[in-house]
């Protein structure tokens, strides 16, 4: 794969080679990332980059889409097996937009959506201030009870029927406990809204049934096809019957020119990969790893935030060992372990501080590490973070991690093109 760029641009290959170098050396904990098959990246690195295709399968504005439409009709009916859902849309380049077009097809500037604050866990395309979402709609936020750190849905119902919300977005980026779509969905009809649900963490969890699902709760359903479900990197909205021309009409021509058709020839491959019983076992061992590494955090003293895990990620409140998020992120950086500074609930830092840090265990799930691992890592981890500017100790950890990382081969393909 990597031959013609080398001969083309060895500056750039030089960097795909030393990412991969990274990704297959360090331990990547960030609860969005993966590690997607080369089945994937193949699809993705096709000819079908070269195709205009605007319009839906059998529908163009071009000539000469008729193997295109058959990469894009095997996503969509694939889609639709694994989610269970009436209608999808694969052609959104990423989750933001598949939430634009959501809100775009149903929503007027100036109408209220009900989401989950940033802060508590949501996501900036769920009405940040500084995201369109929260600059075209009016939005009113909920967030956790300040006691459970679980959603609080007293809070949830007081607000929507206060402001009567034409939408109500469910789903988060740093929630780690099992969402009940169903008690939104109570609360939507009280007051006559629309109900969005965003699984783009969850997606993986929830086509293997492993987390109850949002299609039989909600009028629309939005996802990325990158992170749980470990595909390419881009956006998918599902949707009942009766909203399939509104969403398609939205994204194309509303708010997307020609679609990426390389990238939904990769989320074919990857739904097909997600079909497989493999994948149930592989999601699964995501939940046992997650649930481990969050006992060895607790066991070792560190406060995880709502007590555990019921998904994929963990929040750890560093407050208590007096560092930030910022300072903890840097120290396991310099010791090969990658994870990203987040707020936790009612966090007394801003953003770019954050008392803690997300903990995900998607890709090194994707390795083939087990329990037996992830108590190893738990324990690198709090041995760093016990004493994050001793330079000795992230060196010692940095070649645990090393030798971890190689009992556990990551594209030793891909590595060898670079090393040959
Ligand atoms: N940036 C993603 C995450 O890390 O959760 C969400 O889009």
């Amino acid at each position: 794969m990597m031959e013609e760029i080398w001969k083309v641009d060895p500056q750039l290959a030089d960097a795909v080679c030393r990412e991969i170098d990274r990704q297959a050396n360090k331990l990547e904990l960030i609860a969005s990332e993966n590690f997607a098959s080369l089945a994937v990246l193949q699809a993705q690195g096709c000819v079908m980059t070269n195709k205009y295709a605007e319009g839906y399968p059998g529908k163009r504005y071009y000539g000469g889409c008729q193997w295109v439409d058959v990469a894009e009709d095997l996503a969509r009916e694939r889609a639709k097996e694994l989610f269970g859902c009436d209608h999808v849309n694969v052609q959104p380049h990423s989750g933001t937009q598949a939430n634009m077009a959501v809100y775009m097809a149903v929503l007027e500037p100036g109408d209220i959506i009900l989401a989950m604050d940033l802060a508590h866990g949501g996501h900036l395309s769920h009405g940040a201030p500084v995201n369109f979402s929260g600059q075209l709609y009016k939005v009113v936020f909920y967030g956790v009870d300040r006691r459970t750190e679980t959603i609080d849905f007293d809070q949830v119902r007081d607000l929507a029927r206060k402001h009567r919300p034409r939408l109500i977005v469910v789903g988060a980026s740093a929630y780690p406990r099992v969402i009940d779509f169903a008690a939104f969905r109570e609360i939507a009809d009280e007051v006559g809204a629309y109900v969005m649900a965003d699984i783009a963490h969850i997606a993986g969890m929830v086509a293997v049934g492993l987390h109850p699902s949002p299609i039989p709760y909600c009028e629309f359903v939005t996802t990325t096809t990158h992170k749980t479900l470990r595909g390419p990197r881009g956006g998918m909205i599902m949707c009942r019957q009766e909203f399939a021309q509104i969403i398609d009409k939205t994204v194309f021509p509303g708010i997307q020119g020609g679609p990426l058709m390389h990238v939904i020839a990769a989320k074919a491959v990857a739904f097909k990969e997600a079909l497989s019983p493999q994948f149930k076992e592989y999601q699964s061992q995501i939940l046992k790893n997650a649930a481990a590494m969050a006992k060895t955090l607790q066991d070792k003293g560190f406060r995880i935030v709502s007590g555990g895990t019921d998904n994929h990620l963990m929040l750890v409140d560093l407050r208590g060992k007096g560092i930030t998020g910022k300072e903890a992120e840097g120290a396991l950086e310099e010791a090969a372990i990658t994870v990203n500074k987040n707020m936790i609930p009612f966090d007394p830092q801003k953003p770019f501080i954050a008392s803690g840090i997300r903990i995900g265990t998607p890709a090194i799930t994707t390795r083939g590490m087990k329990e037996a691992e992830m108590v190893a890592i738990g324990e690198m981890i709090a041995r760093v973070l016990e004493d994050p500017s001793n330079a000795k100790v992230k060196k010692e950890v940095a070649a645990q991690v090393k030798a971890l990382c190689e009992r556990f081969p990551l594209y030793p393909q891909l590595q060898r093109e670079c090393a040959g």
